[in-house]
């Protein structure tokens, strides 16, 4: 068995690291050249051409690609490679729009699944774990990459997908599962079912790999917590294969770039100019080794940070900070930007469950911004004056996070529905 450490990359000094992107690179850029009429005609109305693009130090010069391209070329348009070299295609959930289309050949099977293996051991994952993937399996690429990647290290793999919670506690027990991948709302409410169901002891959970939507630190502890378990965050997107882009090692401390694979970029989300290490901005990737859907410089929508700070785990790869959502996942409430995380912070800070409903809209010309948070069971055995208290302090500590006031609702326990794959934290009725 092949093992999912890769030190000879993941640890290669950054030099090394540097020639073998741009080796990937210049190759790259020659095979959209070749492919991707769609993208060299890009390039062209830029003047751009393959010469142009010696090494990384010139990806500024390329084009970016966005969402709006891919709807453009749907659904064929980008690919790389003929469909008779194409053996899968996954697709996102399209909430907007056209859904976006992703193709592979099985080389980029094989690559992605060592992303996602690199990310399992990175968890302390081995042969002797039983791998429980409550990821969506199906069009989304959640539960086949963490599938694939547990293949690959060789752990029992339990092909779970979401939803039917009952059996994924009686699996759990039965088979004894030691790593729980899921959405981080997903094992937030498995957790709530199995102290409800006092079956804290029979659950031996070693480590999560949680991810495929924003998640703060307060819940990564929270999760932690009533898991019993180490909790490891992972990302990546349908566009450049799905989990595994990036994953977190035993520091905790931002997730690793599979940068053998992907060159990651912070660029300024209005200008499109490139930021220096550190900054905040809009996450820019561009893939080096996929062939059928091979994008240069996409566009994520994803507000990050990249650190290439030493790691105690010994890996090169630079790290992302946690996102903090898309950019399109930012609300814009009477002029003031705010994230859903930010919100999430303060109520987990506060004591309460991560279990939440914004709601915004918009009357007599005013953005209305409320947020529907579910108290605990003592806090709901409690006096309706306790409550009211309670929703005036939350108020506050909004207030102090977000620089505006939001009428607070606390609402019975177990009211807000629980999500199975990625939670709906918003209702935006501006937008209805
Ligand atoms: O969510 C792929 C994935 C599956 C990642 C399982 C991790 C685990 P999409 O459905 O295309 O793909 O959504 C991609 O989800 O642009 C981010 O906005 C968000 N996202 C993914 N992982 C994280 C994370 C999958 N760890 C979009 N933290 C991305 C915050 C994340 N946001």
């Amino acid at each position: 068995m092949a093992n999912y450490y890769q030190p000879e990359i993941e640890t290669m000094p950054y030099e090394q690291l540097r020639q073998l992107q741009n080796e990937r690179l210049l190759k790259q850029v020659q095979h959209v050249w070749d492919n991707v009429p769609y993208y060299r005609q890009k390039m062209e109305e830029k003047g751009v051409t393959p010469a142009d693009i010696q090494s990384v130090d010139d990806l500024h010069k390329l084009p970016f690609l966005t969402k709006a391209d891919l709807r453009d070329a749907y659904p064929y348009g980008l690919m790389g490679k003929p469909k008779s070299e194409c053996v899968r295609i996954h697709s996102t959930s399209g909430t907007t729009g056209k859904r976006v289309m992703a193709f592979y050949t099985q080389h980029d099977i094989d690559l992605w699944e060592d992303c996602c293996a690199r990310a399992i051991v990175a968890a302390g994952g081995t042969k002797e774990d039983v791998l429980h993937v409550s990821y969506g399996y199906g069009l989304f690429t959640g539960g086949m990459g963490l599938h694939g990647g547990g293949h690959k290290v060789g752990c029992l793999t339990l092909p779970m997908s979401s939803g039917n919670t009952d059996r994924q506690l009686q699996f759990m027990e039965d088979l004894g599962s030691t790593i729980l991948c899921c959405t981080p709302s997903y094992a937030q409410y498995l957790a709530e079912s199995i102290h409800e169901r006092g079956l804290q002891d029979k659950i031996h959970l070693k480590a999560g790999i949680f991810g495929a939507e924003a998640w703060s630190e307060d819940m990564r502890r929270d999760i932690e917590n009533r898991l019993g378990i180490k909790a490891y965050d992972i990302f990546g997107l349908t566009e450049l294969s799905g989990p595994g882009v990036s994953f977190e090692c035993e520091e905790q401390t931002g997730m690793h770039i599979n940068e053998d694979h992907f060159i990651a970029e912070i660029i300024d989300p209005d200008t499109g100019e490139v930021l220096p290490l550190g900054s905040k901005g809009e996450l820019v990737f561009t893939s080096l080794t996929k062939e059928a859907f091979p994008l240069l410089r996409y566009r994520t929508r994803d507000i990050c940070m990249l650190s290439r700070e030493k790691c105690s785990c010994g890996r090169t790869f630079v790290k992302m900070a946690k996102p903090m959502g898309r950019s399109d996942d930012m609300l814009i409430i009477r002029g003031v930007n705010v994230f859903p995380s930010q919100i999430e912070t303060v109520l987990l800070q506060k004591g309460y469950p991560a279990n939440y409903q914004i709601i915004v809209d918009r009357v007599n010309n005013t953005d209305t911004f409320e947020v529907m948070v579910e108290m605990n069971p003592e806090l709901f055995s409690d006096s309706l004056a306790k409550i009211t208290s309670a929703e005036k302090e939350l108020v506050s500590a909004l207030k102090a996070m977000l620089g505006i006031s939001a009428k607070v609702k606390l609402v019975a326990p177990k009211s807000i529905t629980r999500s199975e794959g990625k939670a709906v934290r918003v209702i935006d009725k501006r937008k209805i």
